[in-house]
Order: structure tokens, then C-alpha cells, then sequence
């Protein structure tokens, strides 16, 4: 039986690549850094949180790593651990820099050590293109970096890259463009959405306060990413690969299409707050997964329209049960 090591397993790619590992018959290990409150409702809704073992664990800790790769002799290591909102990364970019950026190396270090034969993933992000240097990004387009999130990712990725060359060691770089789903944390855009549609249409709520709508993102489905990650780590050498779906859309005519699910008109309910805008914006991104296509036989599954119903739908469910409760 394969073995596979997660961090970031109570997080949204997380929790769905644990589901996808343990259906492909492997045994799942999960680090899980010490919360004050309970970081498990994602296991808990994909009904997996028996199956997985948790190992308490921080990637800021390189002890809590070593002892980690130990006790689960992993023979496939995924590092999805990060601060991973951007808007917070300016508030905190020293803790954004140290988890999301030297996170990385803790973990390679701690691989190199225990188990340097284990095949190693990156989460790596669009982000990282930032002020984008060319229109669609593909592995070649040079990086832009735009905040201390995506700066802290650059880091990550090259220090991965670094590791593959230095060490041979089997390390992939998945740079994922924005991936959604009803996992998706409430301070994401589309969740934000979604979680306001299904509110204003059971009159809790009577409008959405948002910030720069003209922002465009490449979004797909995060169940269909989790399978390119573990693709990446089924070759015989290791690579980077662009992963996206190949089509950009407005947060305005994403709002239109999740509010539309209802049967209500976006433009009645948002509000421009400066309070969303961000020092520097990326303003927008498309990305280029033809090499993820050619030598992963990976694509995109999921529409946008697709996408945003499935979280509408999941929306509409839970706050109907949370006001049953109270
Ligand atoms: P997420 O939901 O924010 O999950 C992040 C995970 O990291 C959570 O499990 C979190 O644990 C954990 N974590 C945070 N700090 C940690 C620390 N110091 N030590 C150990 N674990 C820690 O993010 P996601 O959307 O699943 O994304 C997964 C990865 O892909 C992230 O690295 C993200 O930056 C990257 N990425 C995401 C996207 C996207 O569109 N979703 C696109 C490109 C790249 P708690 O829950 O306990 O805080
Ligand atoms: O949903 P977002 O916060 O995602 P963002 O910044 O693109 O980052 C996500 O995708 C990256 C991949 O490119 C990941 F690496 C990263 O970890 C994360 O998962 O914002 C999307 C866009 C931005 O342009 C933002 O300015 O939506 C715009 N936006 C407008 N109003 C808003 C809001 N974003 C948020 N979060 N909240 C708003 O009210």
C-alpha cells in the first residue's frame, strides 16, 4: 500500500486530495498544526476524517516534519500548507513569508534527511505571475510577483526547483490557478459570492460589499486540480506544469452568474468598498495548461457556470440548516 504525507489537510485541496488518495487505496497521513479551535469540518464533510491519520505538526517546525516523514515512511509527500489568502499577507508578511516561503525548505530539508527517495509536490500558484508578463501564462512566462503572498510562493517554487537540481530529488511544482469549490474558505472571492447569494435569498442578508469586480481569474474546480497534483508525481522526472482551465472571467460576470442561479440580478445587490481594494492588485490572470494536457493527459473538467451552482447550491443548503438551529 502507497503511502502519502499531506500538510494542509484541513484546508480545501487538502481535504479533496485526501479523498482522492484514499479512493486510489493509499494510506493517508495528515499533518495537522495545533488550533484553539476545531480545524476538521472538511474531513467531516467528505466523511473521511476516520480514515486519515494526523500527526500534529507545524511547517515553520522542522522537528514536527522529521518526525512526521518518520512515522508515516511516505512515499509521496504533498506540501499544501500556507498562509494562503493574499489580502492578509500584508497584514502579516513576516508569518506569510515563514510559513508559505520557508515552510518549503523546512519540509525539503526534512525529506532530504529521513527519506530523500520520496516524490515531493509544490503548491505552487498563479499568483506568482502577477503583473503578468505575457497574456497567456504558461512554465516559460516570467514571474511578477504582486504581493508578499505571491513573493513568499516565488520562493517556495524556485528553492523546490533548487532541490530537484541540487539533490535529485523527485520535486514537481504545480502552479495552479485559482480552484474553488464548496471547501473554499468564506474570505475567498467566490465563496464570499456564494455564501452571500444563498443569504440575500433566505433574508439574511442584503447586500455584498466587494472591492476591485474588474479584477479577472482563470477558476476551476478544486476536485479536478487535486488529480494533477498526484499526476505530476506519477512521472518518471519530476517538472512544473501550469494548471488551469484556459478561460478568464470578471468578478463582476462572476457574481452575475452565481447570483443568477437564484434568479436574482447582481447589480441590485453589490456594493464597491474601498475597504476590499488591495495595495497591488493582479489584475488579471489566464492560464496556459497545454503542458499539463500533452504530458499529464490532465484537463479541466468543470465549468465556471458549473462550478458556481455546485457552491450556490451547497450555500443555500447549510445556512437553511444553520437558521433550523438557531
Ligand atoms: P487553504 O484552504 O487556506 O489551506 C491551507 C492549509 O495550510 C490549512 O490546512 C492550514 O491549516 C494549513 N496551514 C497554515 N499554516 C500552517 C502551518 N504553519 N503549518 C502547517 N499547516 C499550516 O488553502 P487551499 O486553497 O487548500 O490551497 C492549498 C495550497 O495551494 C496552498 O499552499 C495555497 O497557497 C496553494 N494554492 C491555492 C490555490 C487556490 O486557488 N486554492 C491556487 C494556487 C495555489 P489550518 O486550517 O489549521 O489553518
Ligand atoms: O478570491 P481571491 O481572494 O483570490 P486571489 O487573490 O486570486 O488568490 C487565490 O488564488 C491564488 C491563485 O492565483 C492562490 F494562490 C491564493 O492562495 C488564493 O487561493 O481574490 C480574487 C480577486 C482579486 O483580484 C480580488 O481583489 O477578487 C478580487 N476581489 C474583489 N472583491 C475580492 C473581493 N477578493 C476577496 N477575497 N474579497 C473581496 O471582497
Amino acid at each position: 500500500m502507497k503511502k502519502a504525507l499531506i500538510t494542509g489537510i484541513t484546508g480545501q485541496d487538502g481535504a479533496y486530495l485526501a479523498q482522492f488518495l484514499i479512493e486510489k487505496g493509499y494510506a493517508v497521513y495528515g499533518l495537522q498544526a495545533r488550533r484553539s479551535t476545531d480545524s476538521l469540518w472538511r474531513l467531516q464533510f467528505l466523511e473521511i476524517n476516520d480514515e486519515i491519520n494526523l500527526i500534529e505538526g507545524d511547517v515553520t517546525d522542522m522537528s514536527s516534519l522529521i518526525r512526521a516523514l518518520k512515522i508515516s515512511d511516505a512515499d509521496e509527500v504533498y506540501n499544501l500548507a500556507a498562509q494562503s489568502f493574499v489580502g492578509s499577507s500584508w497584514d502579516q508578511p513576516v508569518l506569510t513569508a515563514q510559513v508559505t516561503g520557508v515552510g518549503v525548505t523546512n519540509i525539503l530539508e526534512a525529506i532530504r534527511l529521513v527519506n530523500p527517495e520520496a516524490k515531493f509536490y509544490q503548491a505552487s500558484t498563479s499568483e506568482m505571475f502577477g503583473y503578468i508578463q505575457k497574456s497567456k501564462q504558461d512554465e516559460l512566462t516570467p514571474f511578477y510577483p504582486r504581493s508578499p503572498y505571491g513573493v513568499a510562493k516565488l520562493y517556495g517554487h524556485w528553492i523546490t526547483v533548487n532541490y530537484r537540481e541540487s539533490f535529485k530529488i523527485h520535486a514537481s511544482s504545480g502552479i495552479l490557478f485559482n480552484h474553488e469549490s464548496p471547501l473554499r474558505g468564506i474570505e475567498f472571492v467566490t465563496r464570499k459570492v456564494t455564501d452571500a447569494v444563498a443569504r440575500i435569498k433566505q433574508g439574511k442578508q442584503t447586500e455584498l460589499r466587494l472591492g476591485n469586480i474588474d479584477a479577472k481569474r482563470d477558476w476551476g474546480f478544486a476536485g479536478d486540480y487535486v488529480e494533477a497534483m498526484w499526476l505530476m508525481l506519477q512521472q518518471d522526472q519530476p517538472d512544473d506544469y501550469v494548471i488551469a482551465t484556459g478561460q478568464t472571467t470578471t468578478v463582476r460576470d462572476m457574481c452575475q452568474i452565481a447570483f443568477n442561479c437564484v434568479g436574482l440580478n447582481y447589480e441590485d445587490y453589490i456594493v464597491i468598498d474601498s475597504k476590499y481594494y488591495r495595495p497591488a492588485e493582479v489584475d488579471i490572470l489566464l492560464g496556459d495548461p497545454s503542458k499539463a494536457k500533452k504530458n499529464l493527459e490532465w484537463e479541466a473538467k468543470t465549468s465556471l457556470k458549473e462550478l458556481m451552482s455546485m457552491m450556490v447550491e451547497a450555500d443555500i443548503k447549510r445556512v437553511a440548516y444553520e437558521s433550523k438551529r438557531t
